[in-house]
């Protein structure tokens, strides 16, 4: 039977087989030298690769070649788009299941409106509430790593790119709360009228190729709103720039439309002598290349 499989960064998986088949989405990254402002750019990499780079974890940022990089930075796929939604720091959507992604357990009156109330720290009574990302908080990591022990409650205090980093650092990322068991055994680590950080943040940043990926990976003062397109710098960190600065710039190739490209011509040849309602099913599942994941986002 003929199947079709969104991946984490919405590509489309297909095959001949009843058992779905996970494919890992393998991005190829291209530094250009040539330098170009962020629209140019975009405009060379959509003609010559897929799109301006996008990321969806550290692994994708570990295989960056960026020797050519400075501290001025290199354009990624990244842009501000005045839309906010909130997002988890761990972008893997195969960590959630369906509906996962969209737990909250705001206390009343929360998210509230205030200026720059952009992050989530958990209360000791499990609820969420938001505030400002430079306020200092403990914070818990998860690590995917130790099953005997997921959550750590860390007793520095942080901002919450702190917390963050040092998360990434030494575990994996700080913890999303998918579920009210979840909650229940994360609030049990903060101590009674205390607060920590966890992974929920707001931010109106689009991936060019229009991926869902929240993957992040900003500068401890970034972003800071001097400028709308964002940066990679030598260290692999992210800040946000003028639009209309000349820089260097990575795109990225998207496996998953070499493996469709593949797919089309094998089946076109398998296909030519086949039925002609056939041939026109399989083109229109083929040419729906990236598809978009409505349900990742949450105004
Ligand atoms: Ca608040």
């Amino acid at each position: 039977m003929f199947y079709s499989l969104l991946t984490t960064n919405g590509c489309l998986f297909l095959g001949f087989s009843t058992a779905p088949v996970l494919q890992q989405s393998m991005n190829m990254y291209y530094f250009v030298s040539e330098l170009k402002t962020f629209a140019e750019a975009q405009l060379y990499c959509r003609a010559t690769y897929t799109d301006l780079a996008t990321f969806e974890n550290t692994d994708d940022l570990d295989t960056l070649q960026t020797d050519q990089v400075t501290y001025t930075g290199a354009w990624i796929g990244l842009m501000e788009t005045g839309n906010f939604y909130w997002h988890w720091a761990l972008a893997d959507r195969r960590f959630y299941k369906d509906g996962e992604i969209k737990y909250r357990n705001w206390a009343a009156f929360e998210p509230d409106d205030g200026l720059n109330q952009d992050c989530v720290i958990m209360t000791y009574k499990g609820q969420f509430q938001n505030t400002n990302c430079l306020d200092p908080f403990n914070f818990i990591c998860y690590d995917v790593n130790s099953p005997e022990q997921r959550y750590t409650y860390i007793s520095f205090l942080y901002t919450w790119r702190g917390a963050q980093r040092h998360c990434r650092l030494y575990y994996t990322d700080l913890v999303s709360v998918r579920n009210l068991d979840e909650n229940n055994q994360i609030m049990d680590l903060i101590p009674t009228l205390g607060f920590a950080y966890i992974g929920l943040f707001k931010d109106d940043f689009a991936w060019s190729d229009s991926s869902m990926s929240s993957f992040r990976n900003w500068d401890l003062l970034q972003p800071d709103f001097l400028g709308e397109c964002v940066a990679l710098t030598d260290n692999k960190f992210w800040k946000t720039e003028l639009c209309g600065k000349l820089k260097p710039f990575f795109c990225y190739r998207s496996e998953c439309l070499s493996f469709t490209n593949t797919m089309c011509a094998l089946l076109t040849l398998i296909i030519i002598s086949s039925s002609s309602i056939m041939y026109s099913v399989l083109n229109v599942i083929l040419n729906v290349k990236c598809l978009d994941l409505s349900d990742a986002y949450d105004q």
